[in-house]
Formats: C-alpha cells, sequence, structure tokens
C-alpha cells in the first residue's frame, strides 16, 4: 500500500472543459462512452497524462479521433497526447452487479445508483479523478424501458425519451450539470422508482422542483423529509445568504449504501435509514437525525460543492464546516441547550477515544494510505468544533463577514484550510498562526484550572493546558483555547455573565476582582472547546452548578461530573451511589420550568465504554464487568430514590392525538420513556408491556420493547414485533439491534451468533451488519466479556465480509480501537485478533490501513 502525503500535492497541469458520459446500463455490462475537452494548463511545467480508472474492461480510447496506445500502470492509464488542446475519446465496460463494494456504479435490488465520494468514479472511466479537476457534465442514460422507467443524473434533467411502442427499444434521459464539479460529486441512478414532489421558490422568485424518489411501496415515508428538505433551503438562505442554483432538486433513497448520504450535485442520494420516515416505522431519534442529515447534504451544495476540497486532505473544509452548519440549523429548529449536550455526547462517545487512541490524527491529515478510512468523527465533529471556536473567538458579527467573504472570493474554486483561515484574517485582522494549530495537532488538550481568592474582592483562575503525545507527534504546542466562564454568587445568583478568556499559553491567569463574596466560577460553558476540563471541585461544588448555573449546558454537565464521580467511586471502591447527586437530580427533575427533553438528558450516565476511558485516563485498567455492575447500580439508585416522582414524570409527560416529531412532544416522550425504563426495574414490566400494547407509533413501542428486553420478560413482544415488522427492513435493522443490546454480558456473544443465523441475516447489506455487528461492539460488558469470543465473532465476520466490501469492514474495526485499555489476557485476545485479520491473503488496503494502525 502506497502512503500520499500532503506536502506531495501537485496540481494536475490539464484543464477539462467539459464532460460528455454516455451510458448504456446493462446489470452485468454497462457501457461507458467518455468524451471530454482537455487543454493544457499552462501555469504548471510537468504536465504527464495520467488518468485513474480500476476494474474496468478497456474498449477503446481516441485522441482528436485517433486510436491511441494506453499504457496501464498502477490504478490508472497514461498516454502520449498533444501538448495541446485535444479531444478524448474512450469506452469501457463495467460490471454494476458485481459491485459489492458500493463504490463507483453498482445495483442494489435492482436499481442502479453510484458512491463516487471519494474515489468512486474511477472505477466507472478514465479520469482524473481528484477534486480541484472541475467541469460541467452532461449525462446521458440509455436503458431498456422495462427495468428502469426512471434516469436521473446531476444538473437539470434536458431531455426524456420513453419508447412504449416497441418492446425493448431504449429509454433515453439526458441531464446537465452547468456548475462545473469534481468528479467525486458525479451521480446516476436508474431504476423503478416513484417521486414524492413539491416545490420551493428560492429567495430571489427562482421556483425549483424537489422530488424525494424510492422504491414503490415507500410513498408513505418521504413526507417527513421533503418538510426538512424545504426548512434547510429556507435556513440557508436566512442564515448564511445561500440560494439554490439548479431548477431541479432530487433526493433518492438506496438500501445498500456505506455512508449515510452523499451531497452530489441536485441528486442527493441517501441510505434509506436516513431518510425514510414515519410515525409507525421510526423513532423520534430517527426523525432528528433525518432532518440534520437532509440540512448536511443540503448544505454542501454550498460548503462543498460551490466551494470544494483542493485535495483529500482537505476534507475538514467541508465536512467540519457542514457539520458545523447542519448543528446550528438543528439547534434553530429545536432546542439549542439539547442540542449541545446531544453533541458534546457524540464527540466524547466518537471522537475522545479516537483522538486518545492509536488511531488519533489532527483535523487536518497530512498522509493517508486509504482517503475512506479518514471519515471519522474526527475530520467531522473535531472540524466542527474547531469553527465554533473560531465563531466564539471572532464573534458573531466577523463569522459571518468571514462567511459572505469566503464565498464571494472562492465560489468555483478547489480550495485548502489555508485559504479558508485567510479569509478570516482579512475580515477580521486576526493573526490566525497559532490557532491553525487545531488543524494539524492531534489529541484532546487536557485544561487544568485551579483557583485562588483573596479578600479584596479577586478570584484568579489559572489554566494549565497539555496534550499527550500522539501517533506520530511527540511534542504539542499550546493551542488558542477559548474558554466561557461565568460567575455566579453564593446564592446563585451570576454575577458575571459568560464572557470568553483566550488561552493561549502553557500556563495563564485570569483574575476577576470586585466581588464582596468569593463567587463560584462556572467554566466551560457551552463545552466552548473540544478538551477536557479538570477541575477539583467537590460534590457540594457540583450539587450547587446543578442547582443554580444559568448555563444550561454547564448545569448539565455539573449533574454529569457527580454520576460518573459517583459512578467512578462504584467501579474503584466498591462505594454506594452518593446522595448529593440524587438529591440534585431529584430537584431538577421535578422543576416543571425546566424542558423535558433537557431533564431527560439529565436522567441519562455515563456509557460503559466512557468510562473505561475515564479509568484508564485516571490509571485503572478498567473492569468491564465491574463496570457494568456499577452502572446497574446507579440505574437501580436512581430508580429507588425517585420512586415517588416517576409515575408522575410518567403521567404527566403523556402525549395524545396525532403523532408530532416535533420538539416539544418528543421531549416529553423522551422524558416520560426514561421514566418507564426506571419503573420497570421495579415492576417487572408490567407498565411497558401496557405502553407496547397501546403504542402507535415506534417511539413508544420501541422504548416499551427495550423495558421489557431489560425486564428479562419481553419475549411475547419480541415475537409480535417480528412478525408486525418482517416486511420492513428498516424496523428489523432495529429488531435485530435491541437483542443485542439488550443481552446480559454473557448472553451477548450467544445472542448474536444466534441472529446471524436468522433467514433475514442479509449481511452484504451493510445496515443489516451494522445492526448486528454494531450492536455487538456497543455492548461494553458483552463485548469485552472474559473469553473473548465475542472478539473472535466480530473478527469472523470481518474476514468474511472484507472482500465484499472492504469499507464498511475497515470501519468496524474501529471496535477495536481501545484494546490497550485492557487487562494483559483481553489485549492479548484482541491481538491475536488483529493478527488472524492482518494475515488474511487478499485483504484490503482499506483494512490493512486500520489493522496496521489499531496495533501500532
Ligand atoms: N456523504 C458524506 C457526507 O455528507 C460524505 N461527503 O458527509
Ligand atoms: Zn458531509
Amino acid at each position: 500500500p502506497t502512503t500520499i502525503y500532503l506536502q506531495d500535492y501537485k496540481p494536475f497541469g490539464w484543464i477539462i472543459d467539459d464532460v460528455h458520459l454516455t451510458f448504456r446500463l446493462h446489470p452485468t455490462a454497462t457501457r461507458v462512452i467518455s468524451r471530454i475537452r482537455f487543454r493544457p494548463d499552462y501555469d504548471v511545467t510537468d504536465r504527464p497524462f495520467f488518468l485513474h480508472g480500476e476494474d474496468l474492461k478497456h474498449i477503446s480510447a481516441k485522441v482528436d479521433g485517433h486510436d491511441i496506445e494506453l499504457r496501464h500502470v498502477d490504478g490508472g492509464i497514461e498516454a502520449d497526447v498533444p501538448h495541446a488542446p485535444f479531444n478524448w475519446e474512450a469506452e469501457v465496460e463495467i460490471n454494476p452487479e458485481a459491485n459489492t463494494a458500493l463504490e463507483g456504479l453498482y445495483r442494489s435490488n435492482s436499481m442502479y445508483c453510484t458512491q463516487c465520494e471519494a474515489e468512486g468514479f474511477r472505477k466507472i472511466t478514465w479520469y482524473p479523478d481528484r477534486p480541484d479537476v472541475m467541469a460541467q457534465f452532461t449525462v446521458r442514460i440509455e436503458s431498456t424501458a422495462e427495468h428502469t422507467p426512471v434516469m436521473l443524473s446531476n444538473g437539470n434533467g434536458l431531455f426524456y425519451q420513453q419508447d412504449q411502442t416497441q418492446p425493448g427499444a431504449p429509454n433515453v434521459s439526458i441531464y446537465q450539470d452547468p456548475w462545473p464539479k469534481p468528479a467525486y460529486l458525479f451521480a446516476l441512478v436508474a431504476g423503478d422508482l416513484v417521486a414524492h414532489e413539491d416545490r420551493f421558490a428560492t429567495m430571489s422568485g427562482k421556483d425549483v422542483s424537489l422530488a424525494i424518489w424510492v422504491r414503490p411501496g415507500d410513498e408513505h415515508k418521504c413526507a417527513f423529509g421533503m418538510e426538512a428538505l424545504k426548512k434547510s433551503m429556507k435556513w440557508d438562505e436566512d442564515v448564511y445568504g445561500r440560494e439554490y442554483d439548479l431548477d431541479e432538486f432530487n433526493i433518492v433513497a438506496v438500501d445498500d449504501f456505506n455512508m449515510g448520504a452523499m451531497e452530489n450535485k441536485g441528486l442527493n442520494i441517501f441510505n434509506s435509514s436516513c431518510v425514510l420516515a414515519s410515525p409507525e416505522t421510526s423513532t423520534d431519534g430517527n426523525f432528528e437525525r433525518i432532518e440534520a442529515i437532509i440540512a448536511h447534504e443540503y448544505f454542501h451544495n454550498w460548503t462543498g460543492n460551490r466551494i470544494t476540497c483542493r485535495d483529500w486532505f482537505q476534507l475538514c473544509l467541508k465536512e467540519g464546516l457542514t457539520v458545523y452548519r447542519d448543528q446550528q440549523f438543528t439547534a434553530d429548529m429545536r432546542s439549542a441547550p439539547v442540542a449541545r449536550i446531544s453533541n458534546v455526547l457524540a464527540l466524547r462517545a466518537r471522537q475522545f477515544p479516537e483522538d486518545q487512541g492509536p488511531l488519533s490524527h489532527p483535523v487536518r491529515p497530512e498522509s493517508f494510505q486509504e482517503i475512506n478510512n479518514f471519515y471519522t468523527a474526527t475530520v467531522y465533529e473535531k472540524g466542527a468544533e474547531v469553527i465554533g471556536m473560531l465563531k466564539t473567538l471572532v464573534g458573531d458579527a466577523n463569522y459571518s463577514k468571514a462567511l459572505d467573504l469566503y464565498f464571494e472570493r472562492h465560489d468555483g474554486d478547489a480550495a485548502t484550510i489555508e485559504d479558508w483561515l485567510q479569509v478570516f484574517e482579512d475580515a477580521t485582522g486576526r493573526d490566525l498562526g497559532q490557532f491553525k494549530r487545531w488543524y494539524s495537532q492531534s489529541g484532546t488538550p487536557k485544561v487544568t484550572v485551579s483557583e485562588a481568592w483573596s479578600e479584596d474582592g479577586t478570584l484568579t483562575l489559572t489554566f494549565r493546558q497539555e496534550t499527550a503525545p500522539t501517533p506520530g507527534q511527540e511534542q504539542k504546542e499550546p493551542q488558542v483555547i477559548p474558554v466561557n466562564v461565568g460567575l455566579l454568587n453564593p446564592n446563585g445568583d451570576e454575577v458575571m455573565e459568560t464572557r470568553t478568556l483566550e488561552l493561549t499559553e502553557a500556563e495563564q491567569s485570569f483574575s476577576f476582582s470586585g466581588h464582596s463574596a468569593r463567587p463560584v466560577p462556572s467554566i466551560l460553558r457551552g463545552f466552548s472547546a473540544p478538551v477536557i476540563l479538570e477541575q477539583n471541585m467537590d460534590n457540594a461544588r457540583r450539587a450547587f452548578l446543578l442547582a443554580h448555573d444559568t448555563d444550561p449546558f454547564n448545569r448539565w454537565e455539573a449533574g454529569r461530573m457527580l454520576s460518573r464521580d459517583a459512578l467512578m467511586s462504584a467501579i474503584i471502591d466498591g462505594a454506594a451511589i452518593n446522595s448529593d447527586y440524587l438529591d440534585g437530580l431529584k430537584a431538577v427533575l421535578r422543576d416543571d420550568t425546566l424542558d423535558p427533553a433537557y431533564r431527560a438528558l439529565m436522567l441519562g450516565q455515563p456509557t460503559q465504554s466512557e468510562l473505561a476511558g475515564l479509568l484508564h485516563q485516571a490509571g485503572h485498567t478498567p473492569d468491564p464487568s465491574r463496570i457494568h455492575t456499577a452502572s446497574e447500580a446507579m440505574r437501580d439508585a436512581k430508580a429507588t430514590a425517585l420512586a415517588d416522582l416517576l409515575p408522575t414524570l410518567y403521567h404527566d409527560n403523556q402525549v395524545s392525538g396525532t403523532f408530532s416529531p416535533e420538539a416539544e412532544p418528543a421531549g416529553k416522550r423522551a422524558l416520560a420513556n426514561a421514566a418507564l425504563a426506571l419503573i420497570s426495574r421495579g415492576d417487572g414490566g408490567t407498565l411497558a408491556a401496557e405502553q407496547y400494547d397501546q403504542a402507535d407509533n415506534m417511539t413508544q413501542q420501541l422504548a416499551a420493547l427495550s423495558c421489557l428486553l431489560d425486564a428479562g420478560t419481553g419475549a411475547q413482544q419480541l415475537a409480535a414485533f417480528e412478525n408486525q415488522w418482517s416486511q420492513d427492513r428498516l424496523v428489523m435493522d432495529k429488531w435485530f439491534s435491541l437483542q443485542i443490546i439488550h443481552a446480559n454480558p454473557e448472553d451477548v456473544v450467544e445472542t448474536t451468533r444466534r441472529l446471524t443465523h436468522h433467514m433475514d441475516f442479509d449481511w452484504k447489506n451493510p445496515n443489516r451488519f451494522r445492526a448486528v455487528m454494531g450492536a455487538l461492539q456497543m455492548h461494553h460488558a458483552g463485548f469485552h466479556h472474559e473469553g473473548g469470543d465475542a472478539y473472535e465473532l466480530l473478527a469472523d465476520w470481518l474476514i468474511r465480509l472484507d472482500p465484499v466490501n472492504p469499507q464498511t469492514t475497515a470501519r468496524m474495526c474501529t471496535a477495536f480501537q481501545t484494546w490497550r485499555r485492557y487487562d494483559a489476557p483481553r489485549q492479548e485476545m484482541i491481538s491475536a485478533q488483529l493478527d488472524r485479520i492482518a494475515a488474511q491473503e487478499g485483504l484490503s488496503g482499506d483494512a490493512s490501513e486500520m489493522i496496521s494502525r489499531i496495533r501500532g
């Protein structure tokens, strides 16, 4: 495998004016004819003519109408071409049916579809498959009418012909995309699809036709996605001044898809799990996620498509910014504090372990073997945090000014992080030299704070920042860390509103004077930087902040720290769950002025894998079984301490009438169902069984079933659920996952194994594979159960999947990234499995890069 380095970037040397593609679709022998106008880029002196290509059956190639000899080299072809403008014409044959890797053009349930990001276009035809080559595409699709009545590509539909007079006569459709784009944004879809249609009038009065295309039978699952799309279009106009730029916007739902969704210009392709929604089949969590992903892909139209990336090292340029934008959107559509807490929970669950383990890499990596392996929580979620910090540092008005300049200056460009930061420097006059370290330095900074009070009324906060070494980076430099701080007086009133302290040095102090009594600081409000904050605070102080903090994030965080510390003591010393936490929690839950969704989050507790990470950081070897026991003890303690309150929370938050996925009723359901989970620990599942029987939506049904499985009394409902939903693939994914998630640790492997023998365990479908194997690795105590059977089972399946779908295999290898946290026997067992995977003949480049990085 070859390693590619950022510092080796070279421009292509040729400019493409336009690309004409003709597809003659056939399940096993699709012909692709490309006609491309190339001209030399005279700014570049060294212009070897190299085109990417993989798994292509070459038919012919011509330059200016004459056959040309191609030299087949690693990953593509070279040819001797004139150093002057010329017309290229080539024909290749590809096999969509055999394409189980789901990159390039493939068939899924007799539907043709494409996935070209990052490097899939090279599996379609010879082409400079790199994001800095942007061109206008015209696409002609031909196929027989009975199989593919609908044929779509990027841009605007120009022509469509369906010949029904002669059996077997071809359909033709032609699309033209007026906006130059890199090949990774190319898309084609053809199949028997039906549309849920609507229209949108843009801010300048242009009429856009919108469609969500699905397989017949899924029409009733499109309405919510369509509303989300229209809200996204409006929001991007209102908040960023960005208008849509084509006559049509199409979304297609596909069952077999490696990612969540893909922002192809004018033709977004979605994993059906990320767009199809109905009250009967989708939970509130599904609705919220779908809304965010539709927004995310739509927002890419400007941040990603109109302004794209120069090379794949710049991936965070589009992903970090677009995640940041979709997070802002969710905060505006729903509750901002709840959205912020949810984002931080996700960051801590996915990005922190990555950044603190062998896969740690900078937000902008400097080398890779397989770019697919860098679609990570670091690039996406930490990338978004970096933008949030930038906004905090420059302020809202300057952020808007910088973004306007970014769109104005770089529209049509393939840009870099340097371009992005330059725009901020030019718009604000601020030097971002040190801030740039957020893009190049990996690892999670640890910020330690200490307090000093002097009787003249001054509180001094001293901060120290430190980042542990990460693979390839021994030395770390201080970063610019915006720390939002507020002060409360001993009565709980805010005496200093939130202000931003800028940490730039390894150690730094800030003083706040003029206080008559010692104030209580609330530090890192809103989680203003993606760091680990170490603050020596006793339970009384945490309980005070839980009761009084005016910053909703830090108020929640105070409760979180109390429950975390209680869990840690239970794990380390076998201590009982302390009452400070339970009393504080009770007070918050009783407070009806607080949003139910927020109170539902308050009832949560750190996950077992988060606890394992914290123990490891604190110098302990995590014992998965002890962690599990303590977590269950915490739930029991809450169930007991809140026994009087839980029925009220449950009954007061029932929602009646027609189901609505809006934030308010969803929040009530979240709180009622969190209460139900605790009630079920005491009543053997009676109330949950009642709810299950009465449920008329998936949120209520699934929550009840989860409680029943936890109580060990859900066998009958589980069977009924399967019976009811056996025809719905997305619901059946839940059915598969649920049984593993709620199994006892000692039963997890057996349950998983049994499910892999189920006739609906279609392991080549990424959603189904993840539903089962993802659940296995997420069950902390089950996955790490003594004996290591789960490690072996997962490795067996990774070995089996790799030749079929390397990308999904490589992604799932991350289950092993935390292996060095555990005791010697577990490390040995995992290491043996890593060796076994690595030793597979023909192991994909994707998986082999991941395994070797994880091994370290
Ligand atoms: N489809 C992926 C995303 O939107 C990759 N661009 O993040
Ligand atoms: Zn994205």
